[in-house]
């Protein structure tokens, strides 16, 4: 459903019970199981191919139709599928200690990590829990800021002009403006939580945080360990380019506005969550002018529609020897925000009907930037197709960074030299210029985001595990957000506001380390991909647009899905057991020696 990116999770979470439910009765205490383990597997399989389908179907049309109706089918099916899960779960527990086969035992695994909010077992906390999910997230879906005169912009309207303006006081008035919409949420997230606490200490684990770090085939200390690894490996990286961005807004608007030893304002940074900057890029480019990639203005004058953009991102795809999309992906998908209703416009790629359903539900406006999202919402869709065959509780990513990373491996290959084959920009510069300009473009996006797609989940962990109290969620938010991104809020924020909620992952619960590991996945990926396609050269010249080798490989990591752990599944694609930030850093390279330059005498940190 929705990505199973979202998605085996939410997906799973999202599932409702159908038909079978309670057909077979949990094995008794300590009484032999009433079917094998393997029986057990196969009898869950089945069961699930029908409760995806419901709780498909009704998740769909909740996102694509936003009312009180649609809220009461989609938590209903929400409900059922908890229903079902715990009860599978715990009929599970009779095979514990059990001597089974790997595959088998990883079923099992899966099973239980098979919702992002594990419900409490009785009806009650099943039906709160399920109605909280689904009002918070239609609250975002719907959300809108007022102003005073009456007129009231929509959540994508208020994302596209903190991209788009440049006045400072306009920019607070709208970031303040959106954070309106999540105060409401306060109370519910806070209840959310106790109720999936519950639900996670239930299925055995101390709390949801340790459930959500349970899911990366290492125990839940290492994955934090390892993200942690991770995070300093491209700390200097970001270091550098905050240094040298802060320096540049403060030329633009004084350093009383910008202080330069100290964060920068977070509404400055060209993004609703300042977790992308590259909407400042001309405030950034290094060499002015020097061969522009300008797609934004290839897809206006060409007045391309929001089914030829995807139609673009489909052909890179093809080119790699991949199917095209069937003919239900252009009639069910949703491309545009329908004017007539509310919607979740935020991205998300869906594999109903056991992935022989693909669609993706976006509000897709004429930008480069939703071209890139385009790309990696299709790279959820042909995981989603590729991995159909395996069962269905191995119907999902090796773990969710590769979900996210597939799409954002074939957006590395999206060059200028590729650009200007497609059509979307004209001839490619060669010139070192443009290679270094080019890459301020791209980090702007991907190495500014490391430090949110790393904090999100730690906030979130605090949370779960009690150390952060509902009193303290955005004192405790913006303390992370500091010292990670060095980015502060411009005005005094209180315990009245709920900033979290102002970002779509929290009120829709979906996890968001896998976007972290994804940022440094894509890179390795994409190192190995251009290896096989027989690229030389520096690796941020490399398309592997055409290559039906590297194609080959890249589905062959797909189709495996989540069969087995991703240890596996990484050294079959890239030969190596670790992620591994080196193949990002060296990427950069050109751009961190332009920057350390740039940087020097200035004094960076905060
Ligand atoms: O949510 C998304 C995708 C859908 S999986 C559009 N992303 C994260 C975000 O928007 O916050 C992609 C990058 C990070
Ligand atoms: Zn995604």
């Amino acid at each position: 459903m929705k990505h199973y990116s979202l998605y085996v999770l939410l997906l799973l979470l999202l599932a409702g019970c159908g038909r079978s439910g309670g057909e077979t009765p949990p094995p008794q205490g300590g009484a032999a199981p009433a079917e094998s383990a393997d029986e057990f597997v196969a009898r869950a399989n089945a069961e699930l191919e029908e409760l995806y389908r419901e709780l498909g179907a009704a998740e769909w049309v909740r996102s694509t139709y936003i009312n009180g109706d649609t809220a009461i089918i989609a938590a209903a099916a929400n409900a059922r599928y908890q229903k079902w899960h715990g009860e599978m779960v715990k009929s599970s527990l009779a095979y514990e200690g059990q001597e089974l086969d790997p595959a088998t035992r990883r079923a099992i695994e899966l099973l239980k990590l098979g919702t992002s909010a594990p419900a409490p077992g009785d009806a009650a906390g099943r039906k709160e829990i399920s109605t909280l999910s689904t009002d918070m997230e239609g609250m975002y879906g719907a959300g809108e800021y007022c102003r005073s005169d009456g007129d009231c912009i929509p959540g994508p309207e208020l994302e596209q002009r903190m991209r788009d303006v440049r006045d400072y006081d306009e920019l607070l008035e709208y970031w303040r403006g959106w954070r309106e919409v999540s105060v409401p949420m306060r109370e519910k997230y806070a209840r959310f939580v106790e109720l999936a606490n519950e639900g996670a200490v239930e299925l055995g684990y101390d709390n949801l945080g340790e459930m959500w770090r349970s899911n990366y085939d290492m125990s839940p200390a290492d994955f934090q360990a390892e993200s942690a690894r991770l995070w300093g490996q491209v700390k200097p990286l970001y270091d550098e380019l905050h240094c040298h961005v802060r320096a540049r807004l403060g030329e633009v608007y004084g350093d009383d506005k910008v202080p330069q030893e100290g964060p920068i304002p977070a509404h400055l940074l060209g993004n609703m969550w300042a977790q992308e900057w590259a909407a400042l890029y001309d405030l950034m480019e290094p060499f002015p002018g020097v061969g522009d990639v300008d797609v934004d203005t290839t897809l206006r004058t060409r007045n391309f529609s929001p089914q030829e953009m995807v139609r673009s991102a489909e052909s890179f795809y093809v080119s790699l020897g991949m199917p095209r999309r069937p003919d239900t992906f252009w009639e069910r998908s949703q491309f545009s925000k329908p004017r007539d209703r509310d919607v979740v416009c935020h991205a998300s790629a869906w594999g109903l009907d056991g992935g022989n359903d693909l669609r993706i539900k976006m509000c897709i406006n004429q930008t480069y930037d939703e071209l890139r999202v385009i790309y990696h919402e299709l790279g959820h869709n042909y995981y989603q197709g590729a991995y159909k065959d395996q069962p269905p509780l191995f119907q999902g990513a090796a773990h969710d960074g590769f979900h996210e990373a597939i799409g954002d491996t074939v957006v590395l290959s999206m060059t200028p030299g590729y650009l200007a084959e497609v059509g979307l920009v004209g001839s490619a510069e060669d010139d070192p210029r443009a290679v270094v300009n080019r890459q301020m473009q791209m980090a702007l996006d991907s190495i500014a985001f490391l430090p949110f797609g790393k904090l999100v989940d730690e906030w979130r962990w605090g949370v779960f595990s009690g150390e952060i109290a509902p009193a303290d969620y955005n004192r405790s938010w913006w303390e992370l957000r500091t010292k990670y991104q060095g980015v502060a809020p411009a005005v005094e924020r209180s315990e009245a506001d709920f900033d979290p909620g102002a970002k779509y992952h929290v009120p829709a619960n979906v996890p968001y380390s896998r976007y972290f590991l994804a940022r440094i996945l894509q890179f390795q990926f994409h190192r190995t991909l251009c290896e096989i396609a027989g690229h030389e050269g520096d690796l941020h010249a490399c398309s592997i647009y055409g290559n039906r080798e590297a194609g080959e490989k890249f589905h062959a990591m797909l189709e495996a899905g989540a069969s087995q752990p991703w240890q596996d599944t990484l050294e079959v694609m890239t030969g190596t057991r670790e992620m591994d930030a080196t193949a990002i850093v060296d990427y950069f390279a050109p751009l961190m020696a332009y920057l350390k330059e740039r940087n020097e005498g200035r004094s960076c940190g905060w």
